[in-house]
C-alpha cells in the first residue's frame, strides 16, 4: 500500500507518517529527514541542500529529484511506503506519477492534513524550542509557509482532479488524528 501525506510545514506529516508506517509495517520515505541526515553527515547532497534548507526555501529539484528516484527504487519500497514531505513541486509530482505508472502501481491513499495557519505557527515555534531546528526561526517559518502556498498547495488540485484526496482535520490531538487516518484507510 502506498500512502502520500500532503500538508503545510508543521501540519504533522512526519508525526502521522511515523505512526502510519509503524502500524502498517511499511517504510516511510521522508525527504526532510533525508536532507537533515545528509547535512549532518556533510555529504555532497547535504552541502548542496544546506543554504536552501536553512533559509526555509525548497531545495532545488535538480538536487531532490535524484534523491526521490533512489528512494522509490529501494527494494523495501517495492510494494508499499508512506511518502512524506514530497512531492513539493510540479516536477517532483511528475516524477512520482511517472515512477508509479512505470511500475504499474498507484498511490492508494492521498491524505491532506488540514491545519490553520495560526496553529501551524504555534507548533513550529514549539518545535523550535524543543528541537532547535535551523529552519524553525520566525523568519524562516514565514518563508516556508509562503513557499508552501506558492509551490506545493497547487499540487492538491493536481491530485484532487483524480478524486482520491482525503482531507484530514489536523487540529486534534496526535492520537485523534491517527485514529481518523486509520478510519479513512480502513486499517
Ligand atoms: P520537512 O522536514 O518536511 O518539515 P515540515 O514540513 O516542517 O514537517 P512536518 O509537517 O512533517 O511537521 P511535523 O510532523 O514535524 O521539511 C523541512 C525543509 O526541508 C523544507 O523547508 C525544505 O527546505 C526541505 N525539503 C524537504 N523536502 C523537500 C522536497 N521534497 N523538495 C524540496 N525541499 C524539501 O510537526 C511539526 C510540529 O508539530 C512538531 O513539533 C510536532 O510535535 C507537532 N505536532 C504534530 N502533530 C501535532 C498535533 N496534532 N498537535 C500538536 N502538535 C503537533
Amino acid at each position: 500500500m502506498f500512502i502520500l501525506i500532503l500538508g503545510a510545514p508543521g501540519s504533522g506529516k512526519g508525526t502521522q507518517g511515523q505512526i502510519l508506517a509503524q502500524r502498517l509495517e511499511i517504510p516511510k520515505i521522508t525527504t526532510g529527514d533525508l536532507l537533515r541526515e545528509a547535512m549532518k553527515a556533510g555529504t555532497p547532497l547535504g552541502k548542496d541542500a544546506k543554504s536552501y534548507y536553512d533559509a526555509g526555501k525548497l531545495v532545488p529539484d535538480a538536487v531532490i529529484l535524484g534523491l526521490i528516484k533512489d528512494q522509490l527504487a529501494r527494494p523495501e519500497a517495492a510494494n508499499g511506503a508512506v511518502l512524506d514531505g514530497f512531492p513539493r513541486t510540479a516536477a517532483q509530482a511528475e516524477l512520482v506519477d511517472r515512477t508509479f505508472a512505470e511500475r504499474g502501481q498507484r498511490l492508494n491513499h492521498i491524505l491532506l492534513l488540514d491545519v490553520t495557519e495560526e496553529e501551524l505557527i504555534t507548533r513550529l515555534q514549539g518545535r523550535a524550542l524543543q528541537e532547535g531546528r535551523t529552519d524553525d526561526t520566525p523568519e524562516t517559518i514565514a518563508t516556508r509557509l509562503a513557499v508552501y502556498q506558492r509551490d506545493t498547495a497547487p499540487l492538491i488540485a493536481h491530485y484532487a482532479q483524480r478524486g482520491n484526496v482525503r482531507r484530514v482535520p489536523g487540529s486534534g490531538s496526535v492520537e485523534e488524528i491517527a485514529e481518523e487516518i486509520k478510519r479513512i484507510i480502513g486499517r
